[in-house]
């Protein structure tokens, strides 16, 4: 076996080529991670003959649910079932020929990994970025877990697909929100294709506006109430307020009934069906007003969870005439609708019937903004409504922070200790790993409590400040952060006293190319961006990378035959193990990539799977036949395997995978017809383009190429060998027979290069005697030239 590790601060230049590491589950490796991975190998492979030091590692991403819910129904531990599972996943990996470097083996449930993970939080914690608050969170009734929004899929557990329901639970959340900016701006360090880009921005989803003080009467005093608004230049237009269900005003009024039932019966919707803008649109009148900053008219305070608490600031000002959600509550319960822009282009807009969202137009009722189109008057009101002290510029993202409690067991303990007299404080780091403890039940409370409260007596531990009783923090962490630096582990495996070393982390870092799934291209990416961008303002990675990823590619799906997404209820699941057996690891390879570009999805198809595997049983062949049978090859074969490695190296470099497959095909196409078709005696093949050809077959079907090159007796094995270097002079000139026509009669034919330009062709026609002759004395009214083709001369 050759051996595939990397090698620390090596004179070879680095390549950093990471695939995201899976999740061991029970079912063994799916033809999702058999494409990922081969996608990543041809790469690596390809680059360490391109004379890089590659880093191509691999890891177990093993803590999580489905672990969990596998031991509890097999009565298992998680430990073992992670064993197990992780044993069988490195050897299907192994046997799809994969080049890691096993040596850097990282498992996010290995304390020794897991310590750092928590020693991340604790410095989390100590700046600032991690506080406990109590949150409504989705709350999965089936798997008795907190989700985040991301693992709500349409209103449904994105485990086990169970309806989500609401609760308020006290939970460890990240301030991911303070980084936004920079997770926005920082993508411009990286060259990430544009759909990446956008996928964080929008998940980030910055808006700019501005923030307009309300004042409230309540009683004696007066209530500040602060709305969030992208349009400030419809202030004017502003008939009403409404407030989320879960401001704080609204514990003013809970005393009315009808505020109380509303208020209940919104608590079991998700924030999804909240944001529905199909959803009929209603509220509750809270009884409360307020009055107009600009006009001093009176404004009723309305109760709706159209209005989310977490966006903004839970409280708008309602403008119908302007906004379509706005105008439908309007609409609803004969609320005023007041125009503040007349369209450009309809005059006659019925404001009665839609709002005009546009932004063509002129403000009309609105003061100081009288005029101004709404594009002018944004800038303007937030000028003007500053220098009043009314509001000011204000930025708001969907984005939420993050949250970081899992009730369950199997995760990393959050390293945290409560005390009544000091609050909460971090495990001292000396104490560091908090070890998981191993026990015989973990099963899910039915209070939502984690099954680590349940230990008797592990919570129970001293205060770090005061050396009272104090309490450890029983939630585990989510299984996102055991991704979250994983690529820096990588680097340096088996450090004790950082998670790596700086001098390691300048040689590999940054990651070259990151491949993964477009699913996550938004979670995942930004979470572990995140946490890249905190080490780096720690000091703990080098300063000279803002980013931990220069590119990233995300890799198309594999459907089921039938064109569906694969799933056991369909039964359309493709079992890479299967094809292994029965055609070989090599075909099953190539023809992954063969099916179509690395990031489309395409639908499994057998009979190109065969297709795939007969090239490679004929490629073989053609080796044995032709073996020690020339001494030196003709000199279209060597122009045909010299061109065959450029292109493959072209190709390989920028992952079109299927082209540079296409090309090998085509060329073992030529070479057959070169030499067994007989028509050319010259032609033959001698064994240097044999195994010129197996090196550029080996990224792809490492076991052929090795065992063809063997044949072709090369020496060693083709795996240690430096890519074909390209030899200019051995291209030949495929040359154009171009017609030469006298007055459409043809005259004679010249024999051009491709790039030929056509006044060289009508200089070279007009020397060769056998056409000059016809051109002498006569005046060339015209030359009609057809590119490459013909070339007519008109005479007089
Ligand atoms: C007045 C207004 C007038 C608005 C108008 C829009 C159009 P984005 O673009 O997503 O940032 N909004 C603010 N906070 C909200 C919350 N917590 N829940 C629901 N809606 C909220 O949207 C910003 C707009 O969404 C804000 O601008 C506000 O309505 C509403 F002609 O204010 B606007
Ligand atoms: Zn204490």
């Amino acid at each position: 076996m050759t051996s595939f590790q990397a090698e620390d601060f090596s004179e070879k230049k680095k390549i950093y080529v990471l695939a995201e590491f899976p999740y061991p589950s029970g079912s063994g490796l799916h033809i999702g991670h058999a494409f990922t991975y081969t996608g990543g190998d041809v790469y690596a492979r390809f680059q360490r003959m391109q004379g890089r030091n590659v880093l191509f590692p691999i890891g177990w991403d093993a803590f999580g649910l489905p672990t969990e819910n596998y031991a509890i129904r097999t009565g298992q531990k998680p430990q073992d079932v992670t064993k197990t599972n992780t044993e069988n996943y490195r050897e299907q990996m192994n046997s799809l020929g994969f080049s890691f470097d096993w040596s850097r083996l990282v498992n996010t449930t290995d304390p020794e990994y897991y310590r750092w993970t928590q020693w991340i939080f604790i410095k989390l914690f100590e700046q600032g970025l991690a506080y406990k608050a109590e949150m409504p969170i989705n709350w999965c009734p089936s798997c008795k877990v907190g989700l985040a929004n991301e693992e709500v899929i349409n209103g449904h557990c994105e485990r086990c697909g169970t309806e989500v329901t609401r609760r308020r639970i006290r939970q460890w959340v990240v301030r991911i929100t303070q980084y936004a900016d920079r997770l926005i701006s920082g993508l411009e360090q990286t060259k990430f294709i544009e759909k990446v880009k956008a996928a964080q921005v929008n998940w980030i989803g910055r808006s700019e506006g501005a923030k307009i003080r309300f004042q409230v009467p309540m009683g004696e005093h007066n209530d500040t109430l602060e709305i969030f608004t992208t349009r400030p230049d419809t202030l004017w237009g502003c008939t009403f307020i409404v407030i989320a269900p879960e401001h704080e005003l609204v514990a003013e009024v809970m005393d009315q009934p009808e505020v109380a039932e509303y208020v209940q019966q919104s608590r079991k919707r998700s924030e999804l069906e909240r944001a529905e803008e199909s959803r009929p649109k209603e509220g509750v009148f809270s009884g409360l007003t307020t009055r107009h900053p600009a006009t001093g008219q009176e404004l009723p305070i309305w109760i709706s969870d159209f209005v989310l608490p977490s966006y903004g600031t839970g409280a708008i000002m309602a403008v119908p005439a302007h906004d379509e959600r706005d105008h439908q509550f309007a609409i609803q319960y004969g609320l005023p609708i007041r125009p503040v822009i007349l369209p450009d282009a309809d005059a006659e807009w019925d404001f009665s019937k839609a709002a005009y969202s546009g932004m063509d137009g002129r403000m009309v009722n609105s003061g100081p903004l009288d005029g101004l189109t709404p594009t002018e008057a944004i800038p303007f009101s937030i000028d003007w409504l500053t220098s009043e002290g009314l509001g000011e510029r204000a930025v708001s993202y969907h984005l939420r922070d993050w949250i970081f409690s899992r009730q369950h067991y199997w995760g990393e303990p959050i390293p945290m200790i409560y005390c009544q007299e000091c609050g909460w404080n971090p495990v001292p780091e000396d104490q560091l790993p908090v070890l998981l403890p191993e026990v015989e039940r973990y099963e899910p409370t039915e209070t939502g409590e984690s099954p680590l409260a349940n230990i008797p007596g592990w919570a129970d531990v001293r205060c770090p400040k005061c050396a009272g009783p104090g309490r450890r923090e029983t939630d585990t962490m989510p299984n996102w952060a055991g991704s979250d630096w994983y690529f820096l582990r990588y680097c340096d495996l088996h450090n004790n006293h950082a998670l790596a070393d700086m001098d390691k982390l300048r040689y590999w870092m940054p990651v070259d190319v990151y491949i993964g799934g477009d699913e996550h291209n938004t979670l995942h990416l930004l979470y572990s961006r995140f946490i890249y961008l905190f080490l780096h303002d720690l000091g703990v990675v080098p300063p000279e990378y803002p980013e931990p990823y220069l590119k990233r590619l995300s890799h198309g799906v594999i459907l089921g035959p039938d064109g569906q997404r694969m799933s056991k209820s369909r039964g359309n699941v493709i079992v890479p193990q299967d094809y292994v057996e029965r055609y070989g690891v090599d075909p099953l390879r190539v023809y992954l990539l063969f099916l179509g570009p690395y990031d489309a999805t395409m639908a499994w198809n057998e009979r190109a799977l065969l297709g795939v595997k007969r090239f490679l049983d004929r490629f073989t062949r053609f080796v044995r036949d032709h073996t020690g049978q020339s001494q030196e090859s003709g000199p279209r074969v060597k122009a045909a395997i010299n061109r065959l490695g450029k292109d493959v190296a072209e190709d390989t470099a920028s992952f079109k995978y299927n082209t540079a497959i296409a090309h090998m095909m085509e060329t073992l196409n030529r070479l057959q017809d070169l030499i067994e078709s007989n028509d050319d005696q010259y032609e033959r093949v001698a064994d240097r383009e044999l195994r010129l050809f197996s090196q550029i077959l080996a990224p792809y079907a490492p076991f052929t190429a090795e065992s063809c090159w063997q044949l072709a007796a090369g020496d060693h094995s083709v795996h240690n060998t430096t890519w074909p270097a390209y030899e200019p002079g051995l291209e030949l000139e495929e040359l154009v027979t171009i017609a030469i026509q006298v007055n459409g009669k043809l005259r004679g034919t010249v024999a051009v290069p491709h790039q030929t330009t056509e006044s060289e062709i009508r200089h070279l026609a007009e020397l060769q005697p056998g056409i000059a002759k016809f051109l002498i004395d006569r005046n060339i009214t015209k030359v009609i030239y057809v590119p490459m083709r013909t070339m007519n001369f008109v005479m007089r």
